[in-house]
This record gives C-alpha cells, sequence and structure tokens, in this order.
C-alpha cells in the first residue's frame, strides 16, 4: 500500500457492544426451545448473519425446523435485538472508537460501514455515529455473507476508492477473511489466537491512530 485513503469499519464488536444483546436474544430464544445456549457458544455467531446464527443455534440444540418456521424463529429473535438496540446510547461506542472516527475526518481518509447487520441504521443513529460515515453498507445492501469480500468491495466502491487504499477493522476471523479476499489490509480488533490472519492485531481502537496505521501500512 502506497497511501491510506479509506476506513472501513465493521460494527458490531468494533465500533459498539452489540453481541450482549444478540447473545441476550438468541438465550432467550433457546430458553424457550428448551436447550442451553452459553456464552460460549455465542462467539460462533460473531460476524454470521441473521440467518446462518439461527442454523448454527439450532444445530447446537440439536433442531430441525424447515424454512417457514425458521423464519418465524429468527423474526422472533429480531423483536427481542431491536427492543434492547432501541435503548442504546452514545455512552456504548467502545472506547477510542469516536476519537479515531474524528481523526479520519481531520486527516480526509473516508470512512465507511461494512457490516453484516441489517440493524446497522438504528444503531448509528441511537448512538450518534451516523454522520460520521461517508458511505453505509450493511446486511440490507449485500446478498454474500463475510467471508465473501462484497461488503467491503460496495464500501469502497461507494468511497471511489480502490481496494489497495482500503483498511478494514474487524472483530471477527470471517471479517478479516474478507477483507483479506477484497485485496485490502485489517486491523483485527482482539486476540491475536483467533484473528492471526489481519495486517495487524489490537486490542481496540483505544492503540489505534493514523501516524500508526501510516507506519504499519505505508512502506516507503
Ligand atoms: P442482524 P457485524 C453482525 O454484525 C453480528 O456480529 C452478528 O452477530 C449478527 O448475527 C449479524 O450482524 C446480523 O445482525 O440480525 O442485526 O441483521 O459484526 O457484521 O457488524
Ligand atoms: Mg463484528
Amino acid at each position: 500500500m502506497t497511501e491510506i485513503k479509506a476506513c472501513l469499519f465493521d460494527l458490531d464488536g468494533v465500533l459498539v457492544d452489540t453481541a450482549k444483546y444478540h447473545y441476550i436474544a438468541w438465550k432467550e430464544l433457546a430458553d424457550g426451545l428448551g436447550f442451553p445456549f452459553t456464552e460460549q457458544d455465542n462467539e460462533r455467531l460473531k460476524g454470521v448473519s441473521r440467518a446462518a446464527s439461527l442454523n448454527i443455534l439450532l444445530e447446537i440444540g440439536g433442531l430441525n425446523f424447515d424454512e417457514a418456521e425458521k423464519e418465524k424463529l429468527a423474526e422472533k429473535k429480531n423483536k427481542r435485538y431491536v427492543e434492547y438496540i432501541s435503548a442504546m446510547d452514545s455512552s456504548e461506542i467502545l472506547p477510542g472508537a469516536l476519537d479515531f472516527l474524528k481523526e479520519c475526518r481531520t486527516h480526509e481518509i473516508k470512512v465507511a460501514l461494512g457490516s453484516a447487520s441489517k440493524n446497522a441504521m438504528m444503531i448509528l443513529d441511537n448512538t450518534g455515529l451516523t454522520p460520521y460515515f461517508d458511505a453505509i453498507i450493511d446486511g440490507t445492501h449485500t446478498s454474500a455473507a463475510k467471508p465473501d469480500p462484497e461488503v467491503f468491495l460496495l464500501g469502497a466502491e461507494a468511497l471511489k476508492t480502490a481496494p489497495e487504499h482500503c483498511v478494514v477493522f474487524e472483530d471477527a476471523e470471517a471479517g478479516i477473511e474478507a477483507a483479506t479476499r477484497a485485496g485490502m489490509v485489517s486491523v483485527g480488533i482482539g486476540s491475536p489466537e483467533t484473528l492471526g490472519a489481519a495486517t495487524i492485531v489490537v486490542n481496540s481502537l483505544q492503540q489505534i491512530n493514523v501516524a500508526r496505521l501510516r507506519e504499519s501500512f505505508v512502506s516507503a
């Protein structure tokens, strides 16, 4: 990479911690179906689409449903999830996220969202993050889920920026793979054990600033 022109952010686990609400809503569904669902199980759902998450949940419970029943179950879970995220505010923005988004603006680095969530707009609006984005690509715009690179390629296209000038911020393994397949460098947010495929890994956006990014990615 010669120059960083755009940053593409995953939402859940990078900018806000909605994983806890996904977990409570999925757990309520599992409780209703009569099987246990642990926080460890929930790790398997991070970054995965709603329909694929339900399939994993039902596999854990050893249950089978037809497509129409699965749609109803996914709707039921989403209704609960939306109740939780309706009450979110700016206090739920993860440490370092707002400062870094502001720094991107100062340095004229373009910013896009690249999330699997169909509820991304509500979360961005409730937390006050919407004005920091030049483009928003979420689960309502994509046909293929991560690790397919579609969400990030659409983001780069919306920002009119070539993939080699884009940096992806992701907390899920599937998201890092999507970034690599899109031809983009990536910052893994979380543990190097799970995100070892990322170009660099940090604990949170608190450890990131534009100068560090340039040092890490821009070759002379
Ligand atoms: P929804 P991200 C993902 O968001 C979540 O990590 C994942 O757990 C969730 O199943 C998926 O969004 C779909 O969310 O049910 O709201 O459409 O990490 O890609 O920002
Ligand atoms: Mg995520």
